[in-house]
């Protein structure tokens, strides 16, 4: 028992040193405004070929909206406080398959006609940390309209992709870890 106990201590020493691999990290989705009532929650999953975001989002309206990350995660009173799309590399903002683009672009996510969003794909940016270019602690952000990917003829499509208000946010955390 003894030495069971050792070894256990021994290995949660180790693991806080090695600042372990996360294999999974979620966001439950709700506005804490209370202005809409968006919910939903995405899984992140580490993959070989990168980080899975799969999951479903209810009571939105019917099309496309932006839904990236944000960098900040201080949401308590609303999603105003998720601050910018998460952009460690002070890029334009563009598609999830261009070559250059912030690392929270992660394009639009498509609801139906009964307000469901079932989103299900793989990033190659995300990384499942808390390091500077990491999204743990950060926020997933839903938005009112779709995001243009940075091909609008404005200079806010470098930016925001003109995709509006915030309709739903949460906080990226860690569910499992090696
Ligand atoms: C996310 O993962 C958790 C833990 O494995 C699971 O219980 C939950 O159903 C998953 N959610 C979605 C939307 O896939
Ligand atoms: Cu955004």
């Amino acid at each position: 028992m003894f030495k069971i106990l050792v070894a256990a201590a021994i290995l949660s020493v180790s693991c806080h040193q090695c600042n372990c691999a996360i294999k999974s990290a979620h966001v439950k989705l709700r506005d804490p405004s209370g202005s809409t009532e968006v919910t939903g929650e995405l899984n992140f999953t580490q993959t070989a070929n990168g980080v899975r975001i799969h999951g479903i989002i209810h009571g939105i309206h019917e099309g496309l909206h932006g839904g990236h990350v944000h960098e900040n995660a201080k949401i308590e009173a609303s999603c105003a406080g998720a601050g910018g799309v998460f952009n460690p590399h002070k890029v334009p903002h563009g598609s999830p398959r261009d070559e250059i683009r912030t690392v929270g672009d992660l394009g639009n996510v498509i609801a139906d006609g009964s307000g469901v969003a079932v989103v299900d794909f793989i990033d190659r940016m995300v990384q499942l940390n808390t390091g500077v270019e990491g999204v743990i602690g950060r926020s997933y952000v839903i938005h009112e309209k779709e995001d243009d990917l940075g091909r609008g003829a404005n200079e806010e499509s470098k930016t925001t992709g003109n995709c509006g208000g915030l309709i739903a946010c949460g906080v990226i955390e860690v569910l499992e870890e090696d």
